[in-house]
C-alpha cells in the first residue's frame, strides 16, 4: 500500500538508508487543498530532508495526490492507512519508520499551512548544535506569534499551556505544539513506549517524557498562521482529554507514582 523506491536506489551514507539525515513526516486527513503548496514549500526549504505524507484514507482523495507527488520525487513517500486513527498514531508510525531507517532527526509539520517550512532549517541546525533532543516551533516564547486566531482560542492555547506547565512542572512554554524536530535517538530512549493519546495530548506527552528523562528541549520562536483552507480536525474532546490527562499526570508525580502508563509502542 506505500508507495515506495526501494531504499537501495538512493546513496546510503549520513545514517539513514537514504542518505537524508531528516524524516519530515507529514500527517494528512482531509488535506487535499493544502498537501501541494505544504510540500513544495518543505522541499524548497530542505530539499535534502526526505518527506514521508501518512494519510489516514482521506475521503477527499488527499492520498491520490499524495501520491502523485510521490511518482514525481524520489525524496517523498506516502503511507496510507486504512482508516482515521488520529495524529498521535499518525505520527507513531512515521516515528517507527524514521528509527527503523536509521534517521538521525524526525520532524512533526502540520500539512495545513500553519507551519512555515522556511524556519525548519534553523529548527534542524538548533537541533544539531545545541545539541537538542526536542527543539519546538513555539508560538509563546518572545518572538512567536499566532496569526487569525480569534481571542478565544488564543486564551484556550495559552491558558492550557500554562496550567500543563504548572500540573507538570515543566519549563517548555508551548508544550502542546505541534511543529517539532526530534533527535531519533530520544524517541528509542522513551522505554519504547508511549500512552496512545491524540492531538495536543500526544504533544504534551512526548515532550514531558523528554523533560522527565533528562533530556534536553528548546524552543524556537515560531508565527502559528491559522490554516486557510480545510477544516481543524481538534475538537473539544481532544482539548478535554489533554486536561484529564494532565491533571492525572500532575496528580500522580505529586503522591510519588508513575505517571505514564505503558502504551503503544514507538
Ligand atoms: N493521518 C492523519 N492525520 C491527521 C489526523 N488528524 C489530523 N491530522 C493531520 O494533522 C495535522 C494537524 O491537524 P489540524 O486539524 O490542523 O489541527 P490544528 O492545527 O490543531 O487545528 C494536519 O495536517 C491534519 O491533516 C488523523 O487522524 N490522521
Ligand atoms: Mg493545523
Amino acid at each position: 500500500m506505500t508507495a515506495e523506491r526501494p531504499p537501495a536506489e538512493r546513496p546510503a551514507g549520513r545514517g539513514s538508508m537514504t542518505g537524508a539525515s531528516a524524516l519530515i513526516v507529514l500527517p494528512t486527513y482531509n488535506e487535499a487543498e493544502s498537501i501541494r503548496g505544504v510540500l513544495a514549500r518543505i522541499r524548497v526549504a530542505v530539499p535534502e530532508a526526505d518527506v514521508l505524507i501518512v494519510d489516514d484514507a482521506s475521503p477527499d482523495g488527499t492520498g491520490a495526490i499524495a501520491d502523485e507527488l510521490a511518482a514525481a520525487d524520489p525524496g517523498v513517500r506516502v503511507l496510507h492507512r486504512p482508516e482515521k486513527d488520529g495524529l498521535g498514531s499518525a505520527y507513531l508510525a512515521g516515528f517507527a519508520r524514521a528509527l527503523g531507517e536509521g534517521y538521525r532527526f524526525v520532524v512533526e509539520i502540520d500539512a495545513d499551512g500553519s507551519h512555515d517550512p522556511a524556519e525548519l532549517p534553523a529548527m534542524i541546525a538548533l537541533a544539531e548544535s545545541e545539541p537538542a533532543d526536542l527543539v519546538i516551533g513555539s508560538r509563546w516564547v518572545p518572538g512567536g506569534s499566532v496569526v487569525n486566531w480569534p481571542w478565544l482560542r488564543r486564551a484556550i492555547s495559552r491558558g492550557g499551556n500554562r496550567y500543563a506547565r504548572g500540573m507538570l512542572r515543566s519549563r517548555v512554554q508551548d508544550l502542546t505544539a505541534g511543529f517539532r524536530v526530534y533527535r531519533t535517538t530520544a524517541l528509542a530512549g522513551l522505554d519504547g513506549t508511549v500512552v496512545s493519546s491524540h492531538g495536543y495530548c500526544f504533544q504534551v506527552e512526548l515532550a514531558w517524557r523528554i523533560e522527565r528523562t533528562g533530556g534536553r528541549i528548546v524552543e524556537h520562536p515560531i508565527a502559528f498562521v491559522e490554516r486557510a483552507t480545510g477544516r481543524s480536525k481538534m475538537h473539544a474532546g481532544i482539548v478535554g482529554e489533554a486536561l484529564w490527562r494532565v491533571t492525572a499526570w500532575g496528580v500522580s508525580t505529586r503522591l510519588g507514582r508513575e505517571p505514564l502508563p505503558v502504551g503503544e509502542r514507538v
